[in-house]
């Protein structure tokens, strides 16, 4: 498909999207915030609505007619899912409240009961909070030690500095597929064989490579993948973990109550069979479903399509941002034509603080985002508090673009003359 193709495809799309057609402060909306969650389509919404209009009731308990609907659904939406990432089993998916609780569930689940002193995690100095946060308390709780892979002088991922840490005490690796504030691909099929190799099992987080381009677990071969619905126009407070199916029937269950079970006594209980063993309690089931009818609009659209567009507006956007004056840009450059890097890109204008830019565009309908963006010790590593970002989808357009770098031009050139 051409650019001109592409272009009018990411038009076309728009029409799906109700809450990209407004105004805000009196201009339109543009909206490029997508990292930190993406926008539903009218198909999401209609899942959402019919759940709680004809179909609302629990999952696997009731034998009524609106219960085994639900269950169909719900259970439905797992096929989905598993499909969509080639996963090799239904049982392979199992549904958490997001990327966040499903890192959680591997921590403690796996990592409380395999890590012992001395046993080594890699990470890399890339990852968001929730792949830090979680490895620090099990770390704390079971005296394992965590390593951080560095960057490159790009502001990549240093493979050979991962190479370098790998070694006969390492347990396991948990890495970041897209950074949410580089924008850079890490080698995760690399690190994966290499790790292998050494017998050590490795956790992806997702996040932000899901949303944009097509993903193959088993042809990646990861061991854990992880992965947030909001970020791929599901509705929030659904995520999911993927894990191959002999490592989580080995793992212990995460949480305890109703639905995990097979048997209970007064003196214990006996687990249910995945993928329910490791959801306790009601699950959010209009979500799940909802989820579900995502991944139908983003597979009807083709993930290679939306890669392919992706990587035309990521090589137009930085062509743009080139134009801004004293931008500093955090992470690699794309190619000419927009590989190797995501759509989206974190930066900080010398003398003026990315919540103020942040601000300023927001009045000109321009919403993007300003902070640390969960990833404080990257920052402290840039000597930056923080910093703007500017993160695209598959419905933005080059107009879009042109108009985000006109205003933040504007606003550079309005702090410019206040400050003399
Ligand atoms: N990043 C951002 O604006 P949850 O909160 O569980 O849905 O997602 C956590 C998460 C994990 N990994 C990566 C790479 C992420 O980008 C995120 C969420 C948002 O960048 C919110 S801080």
């Amino acid at each position: 498909m051409t650019a001109i193709q592409e272009k009018t495809l990411a038009v076309k799309v728009r029409k799906d999207f109700p809450i990209l057609h407004q105004t805000v402060h009196g201009k339109s909306l543009v909206y490029l915030d997508n990292a930190a969650t993406s926008q539903k389509p009218i198909a999401v919404l209609d899942a959402l609505r019919h759940y709680y209009e004809q179909d609302n009731a629990n999952v696997h308990r009731g034998a009524h007619s609106l219960s085994v609907r639900a269950t169909e659904a719900y259970e439905g939406a797992r096929d989905k899912i598993a499909k969509f990432i080639n996963a090799a089993s239904r049982q392979e998916v199992i549904f958490t409240r997001n990327a966040t609780e499903a890192i959680n569930l591997v921590a403690y689940s796996w990592g409380l009961n395999n890590l012992k002193p001395g046993d080594e995690i890699i990470t890399s100095v890339m990852e968001h909070h929730s792949n830090f946060v979680p490895w620090q308390m099990i770390a704390k709780q079971t005296g394992a030690v965590i390593k951080y892979v560095p960057l490159t002088k790009n502001e990549d991922f240093d493979l050979e500095g991962f190479k370098c840490l790998l070694s006969d005490k390492t347990k396991l690796v948990t890495i970041v597929h897209v950074s949410n504030t580089l924008g850079c691909i890490n080698p995760v099929e690399e690190v994966i064989k290499l790790s292998h190799e050494k017998g050590v099992k490795v956790l992806i987080d997702a996040c932000q490579s899901i949303p944009h381009m097509p993903i193959d677990v088993q042809e990646m071969d990861c061991d854990w993948l992880v992965a947030s619905g909001h970020k791929m126009c599901g509705p929030s407070g659904v995520g999911f973990l993927y894990g191959k199916q002999a490592i989580l029937e080995a793992m212990p269950p995460f949480l305890g109550g109703g639905e995990m079970i097979n048997e209970v006594f007064f003196d214990g209980f006996t687990c249910g069979e995945l993928p329910h063993k490791f959801e306790a309690g009601t699950p959010a089931i209009g979500e799940a479903i909802a989820l579900g009818a995502a991944v139908d609009y983003l597979t009807e659209i083709g993930m290679d399509k939306i890669y392919a567009y992706e990587e035309e507006l990521t090589a137009y956007l930085f062509r743009k941002l080139a134009e801004v004056p004293q931008i500093r840009i955090y992470g690699p450059q794309p190619s000419q034509d927009g590989k190797g890097r995501a759509a989206l890109a974190a930066f900080n204008i010398e003398g003026i603080h990315g919540s103020d830019l942040s601000t300023l565009l927001d009045h000109e309908g321009v919403a993007i985002r300003s902070g640390h963006h969960c990833t404080q010790p990257l920052h402290r590593l840039f000597d930056a508090s923080g910093s703007a970002r500017v993160s695209l989808y598959f419905y933005n357009t080059y107009e879009e673009i042109d108009r985000f770098v006109m205003v933040l031009k504007e606003t550079i050139d309005f702090f410019t003359n206040i400050m003399g």
